[in-house]
């Protein structure tokens, strides 16, 4: 049909524009925004279904399906709107797409779990899927976000703060997680945050809080787990120190939790093992057709648990584009390294390693920019 076979074009002949945090944070035209948009957009979801069509057997997998036909629709929608269409119209389509497609890291990580489990790939081949997919939905997140940010009638402004703190945001993740970890065990470790200095960058706020969050949790559920009081964890206080020079902003995270086995590192960024259930949670609950709740995160009392969905990290680690470093002392403690770029020019990780169809020279010869695809930048990428 003809939409399938523009959005094959698409996939194939057009390169998505790798970006950079400075450069979406300086995107503040609605109007220039959106005729970027109304191209880029259409690429990247025409690329997000071809990757779901390149797992073999992908029909068979109702999470796959859903994946692919929620892509397929958002590119039918924005190719229905022209340049014509006023700013309200496109608002009100990104708004939508955005909700409809809410619960994607769910159907992504269920299918793909579900995908390792039919012996089809192994671990190692689904992760770098979930890398890749993930990766690339936070970019077109950012992008659609910068839209609704600026185009807000309230109060305009950017996805990116261009002052963040690291330090208020880290105070807030710390106090979020703290209450977490009360509300599951009755009490929580110490945590200082040692601020060396005065750091303000341009970031994301909401995702650095997520990451941080994330690091936090894992540090207090092995303290506890370790030490079974606060008073006999009070000598040994997870430590988050936030330093840098120009370049870089560091952030690092240690726990005296007990560490990780050496040889369980691997399984720590892998999407298919989780410490929480068994690994097979998605493909039991895609096997019973009772079970169609979209509550990824919820325990019993509704309260989301200090070690849920089993993917805090490697998904903190598509949020950072790859610099994120966890470094174990069996039987001591744990240390997290989180590295970004202070300028925010890092570029966004399209990462095109994987399912990649051969793109003709000729198509490529005008004037797309076209995606390396090597190395990971530092960070600050989306
Ligand atoms: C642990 C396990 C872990 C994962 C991520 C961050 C910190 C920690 N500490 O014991």
């Amino acid at each position: 049909e003809l939409l399938e076979s523009e959005m094959v074009h698409f996939a194939r002949a057009l390169r998505p524009h790798p970006m950079t945090l400075q450069q979406i944070l300086h995107l503040t035209d609605p109007a220039a925004l959106r005729t970027f948009l109304l191209e880029e957009l259409p690429i990247r979801y025409a690329r997000r279904v071809q990757l779901v069509e390149s797992l073999p057997n992908w029909k068979s997998y109702p999470s796959m399906r859903m994946i692919r036909s929620l892509y397929a629709e958002a590119f039918r929608r924005l190719r229905a709107l022209t340049q014509d269409d006023n700013e309200d119209t496109f608002r009100r389509t990104l708004q939508d797409i955005k909700r409809k497609n809410a619960n994607m890291l769910f159907h992504v990580v269920r299918g793909a779990r579900a995908v390792r489990t039919n012996k089809s790939f192994t671990d190692d081949q689904v992760n770098r899927f979930l890398d890749e997919f993930l990766t690339a939905r936070i970019g077109t997140d950012i992008l659609s976000s910068q839209y609704l940010s600026i185009t807000r009638p309230d109060s305009p402004t950017s996805i990116i703060n261009p002052e963040c703190d690291p330090v208020t945001v880290v105070r807030a993740a710390a106090n979020d997680a703290a209450t977490l970890c009360r509300h599951h065990y009755g009490w929580s470790p110490p945590i200082d945050i040692v601020d060396v200095g005065q750091v303000r960058f341009p970031f994301i706020s909401q995702y650095l809080n997520y990451i941080m969050f994330e690091l936090l949790k894992n540090s207090l559920r092995a303290v506890v787990e370790r030490y079974g009081s606060r008073q006999a964890a009070e000598a040994y206080p997870i430590r988050v120190v936030i330093c840098g020079d120009q370049d870089t902003v560091v952030l690092r995270v240690s726990d005296c939790g007990g560490g990780i086995p050496l040889a369980d590192m691997d399984q720590v960024w892998s999407y298919m093992f989780t410490t929480a259930k068994p690994a097979c949670e998605e493909v039991a609950a895609a096997n019973s057709a009772s079970s169609e709740s979209d509550d990824e995160d919820s325990d019993d009392d509704g309260v989301a648990p200090l070690a849920g969905f089993g993917c805090g990290l490697p998904l903190s680690r598509c949020y950072v584009g790859g610099w994120l470093e966890l470094n174990s002392i069996p039987e001591f403690g744990t240390d997290a390294y989180l590295y970004l770029n202070r300028s925010g020019n890092g570029q966004e990780a399209l990462r095109t390693d994987i399912a990649e169809l051969p793109v003709p020279e000729s198509l490529l010869a005008n004037g797309n920019s076209c995606d390396a695809g090597g190395g990971a930048p530092l960070a600050a990428e989306l």
